[in-house]
């Protein structure tokens, strides 16, 4: 989401990555991630030719050759078994291809097959569940208004390092100091000092898993004024159902359960009255816990509460340059889930997707026989990686688009080159209500594709084409159409129109904040239902549950690292690559028992166990391990599972607050990679 600017030698040597300074939103900003793309480009791994077979047998083959073997495979399953034996993950290397993941998605329908996953249920399914209970949409995204607001609580998310969970923020630290400098105030609650510390007023060190307490300590104290509890009736249900569920918030339970003082929580709360309005963002150190959809359901009625949503100087809803959604008609939801899959039928269906961890055994089950892999690395972002890769290499057909080699490719049977960021048109379509403005880019691409890389579109056009479907819009052929023509009909529609867009090399911003249109068009009659019974039943367990808790012993955290992005760009080789490490970190303390920096500690779940390099950190919370997930030998996933723990109404895998226990390792096999 940041503007760059590429600089390019013959044609088609990329020299240089730089921030784009004219970017309206980013500002000549661009994390490592951006200017490592050049390097990515020229990466000498890069996947250039089709691969079909799995291991030893595995051949280099053309195109043609290519699509005559996999076409008539998946013609086979689906003629035998019917369109629920084709499967599709579609994740977080086509989230930045715009006209590939429209293809991918028409593809998968227009076969007639519910198969579809992607990363959603492994990152954070509370947030569109949250939004559609209470605010009668799952897409509503709520944005920082980062212009007029004079207080951000950040709950388990560290933008300095991320650039933002569901909020795109470009330029964070320079964006954090404007906010500071003109008034605002930044709290961060998170068991860890993060990056994001560094640049904010106060730092609550909170037991991991502990926000919801937090918050429901802080809307329960709210809600003790009877004046505001008339006042937020009038744009909100639920209101009463809410206080009570919200009385167990004791001071002393709130204190134990959190491990902060009372005295700190009351200056929050203090700070939240000064403010009037709140803006608090959540990220995956809450969604991956147990109390995600909980502390979700707070994070919103607080919000609530202060009248702080879609008004000026807390959250606005950002209805994007590309998608206008302050447009079109809304017909509220009532929040229903679909079943799971046939095997695994408790696992609600939302938003149009099964969840991740009913892959898994949709393949064991035999439902599922063949499975493309649409930019995803489900070796190490499924949970259970043992039982993943199991299932994936007993698949028949197990065909992955991507730009390198990985784990997941390695365990294909076809394997289809696809084409990088620089290689493709884009728009920023797919994260167009996640930014800071009402704001749109699009970018040509800016070197001719090498070798026989494709696009996804291309690739997933021409199966389609070969089954006898079409998976491109109004029924254009692959042959005969562009990359414009494809993005073409989503610029057309944008508030500026198309010429505005692609005339603009920078991009173009239509707005700052919106606010109002949700008030008037998506909320339900009632306005913000903060009554739900399923979301209330899950607060009241958790509180039962805190009531009895022993916050001891230590818990796996999950964390992102500032130059990769889940398992890519572990190392590039291209010219100017590099390599990164990963580490378990612990509290000095808990590091004191194990041994010197470099010690090789296993660390195991209930599930099972990962063996890595120690490290010392005298940020973390004693009770939390920190291990950042997305590596391939010391693959944080052999610690969850795909069974147990399974969040009941989104069917989200649990990857934070495991209890683990952690010793030296017995007998450990260094790999290159990792250094300390
Ligand atoms: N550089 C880089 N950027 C990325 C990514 C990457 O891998 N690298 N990944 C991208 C993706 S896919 C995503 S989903 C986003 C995620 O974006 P963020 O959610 O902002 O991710 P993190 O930076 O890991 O921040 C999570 C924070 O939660 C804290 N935490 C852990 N457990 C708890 C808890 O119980 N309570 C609280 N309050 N905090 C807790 C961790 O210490 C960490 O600081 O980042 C995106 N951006
Ligand atoms: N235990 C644990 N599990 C987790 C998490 C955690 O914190 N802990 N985090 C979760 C989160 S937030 C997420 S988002 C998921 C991530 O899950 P995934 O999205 O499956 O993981 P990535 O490693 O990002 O895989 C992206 C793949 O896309 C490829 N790729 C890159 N660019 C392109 C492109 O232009 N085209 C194509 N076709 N492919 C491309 C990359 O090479 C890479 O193999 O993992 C989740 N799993
Ligand atoms: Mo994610």
């Amino acid at each position: 989401m940041c503007g760059i600017v590429v600089t390019v030698a013959d044609g088609s040597r990329v020299e240089r990555v730089r921030g784009d300074a004219e970017h309206p939103l980013s500002r000549g900003y661009t994390c490592p991630k951006g200017r490592a793309l050049g390097a990515l480009h020229h990466d000498p791994r890069r996947l250039d030719r089709p691969t079909i077979g799995r291991g030893p047998g595995r051949r280099t083959v053309n195109w043609t050759e290519m699509l005559d073997d996999l076409a008539p495979r998946l013609r086979d399953e689906i003629d035998a078994h019917g369109p629920d034996s084709l499967a599709m993950y579609l994740a977080s290397g086509s989230a930045f291809d715009t006209a590939g993941r429209r293809a991918a998605e028409r593809f998968l329908d227009v076969i007639g097959s519910q198969q579809k996953y992607t990363a959603t249920t492994i990152d954070t399914p509370c947030k569109p569940l949250v939004a559609e209970l209470v605010g009668g949409w799952s897409g509503l995204t709520p944005v920082w208004d980062h212009e007029c607001s004079t207080l951000l609580v950040l709950f388990g998310s560290n933008p300095v390092v991320s650039h933002g969970h569901s909020n795109a923020i470009p330029d964070p630290v320079n964006r954090l100091r404007e906010f500071r400098d003109r008034g605002g105030h930044v709290w961060v609650v998170d068991p860890r000092r993060t990056e994001t510390v560094a640049h904010a007023d106060r730092h609550l060190a909170v037991h991991p898993g502990s926000d919801w307490l937090v918050l429901g300590w802080l809307v329960a104290q709210l809600l003790t004024d009877p004046g505001r509890v008339a006042e937020v009736s009038t744009r909100a249900s639920g209101v009463d159902e809410l206080r009570g569920a919200t009385r167990g918030f004791t001071d002393d339970l709130v204190v134990d359960g959190t491990g902060l003082e009372l005295g700190v929580l009351r200056e929050l709360l203090e700070a939240v009255i000064r403010a009037g309005r709140v803006s608090a963002l959540t990220g995956t150190g809450t969604s991956m816990a147990e109390s995600a959809n909980v502390t979700e359901l707070l994070l919103w009625a607080l919000h609530v509460v202060t009248d702080s949503l879609d008004r000026p100087g807390g959250m606005w809803f950002n209805p994007g340059y590309l998608s206008r959604l302050e447009t079109r008609q809304w017909v509220p939801s009532d929040g229903v889930a679909e079943p799971g899959p046939p095997s695994r039928p408790e696992l609600p269906r939302r938003f149009g997707e099964w969840p991740c961890a009913g892959l898994i055994s949709e393949i064991e089950a035999g439902n599922v026989r063949a499975l493309l892999v649409v930019g995803g690395n489900p070796v190490t972002a499924f949970p259970d990686e043992h039982r993943t890769r199991a299932a994936l290499s007993s698949l028949d057909t197990l065909a992955v688009l991507d730009i390198l080699p990985t784990e997941t490719t390695e365990l294909a049977t076809h394997v289809l080159p696809a084409v990088d960021q620089l290689e493709r048109a884009d728009t920023t379509w797919l994260l167009d209500t996640y930014q800071l403005a009402v704001a749109a880019q699009f970018s040509p691409a800016v070197v001719p594709p090498q070798a026989e890389r494709r696009p996804v579109w291309w690739t997933i056009g021409h199966l389609a084409e070969r089954l006898g479907v079409s998976a491109l819009p109004r029924g254009l052929t692959v042959d005969s159409v562009s990359e414009l023509d494809l993005l073409g009909p989503i610029l057309e529609r944008s508030l500026g129109g198309i010429d505005e867009v692609v005339g603009s090399a920078s991009g173009v911003v239509g707005s700052g904040a919106v606010f109002g249109w949700v008030h008037e068009r998506v909320l339900p009659p009632g306005g913000w239902r903060l009554g739900n019974e399923q979301l209330l039943a899950q607060l009241s367990t958790l509180l039962s549950a805190a009531r009895a808790a022993d916050p001891s012993g230590l818990v796996l955290i999950p964390h992102r690292q500032l130059r990769t992005m889940n398992s890519q760009m572990r190392d590039i080789a291209g010219p100017g690559g590099r390599t990164e490490a990963v580490a378990v970190r612990v509290h000095p303390a808990v590091a004191a028992g194990l041994g010197p920096d470099g010690t090789a500690v296993t660390m195991t779940s209930s599930h099972g166990s990962v063996t890595a390099s120690l490290r010392a950190d005298d940020r973390l919370h004693p009770r939390a391990v920190a291990l950042a997930h997305g590596w391939g030998e010391c693959n944080v996933s052999a610690l969850t599972s795909a069974d147990d723990e399974i969040d009941p109404l989104t069917g989200m895998v649990r990857q934070s607050g495991i209890p683990v226990r952690l010793t030296r390792a017995e007998r450990w096999e260094h790999w290159p990679m990792l250094r300390n």
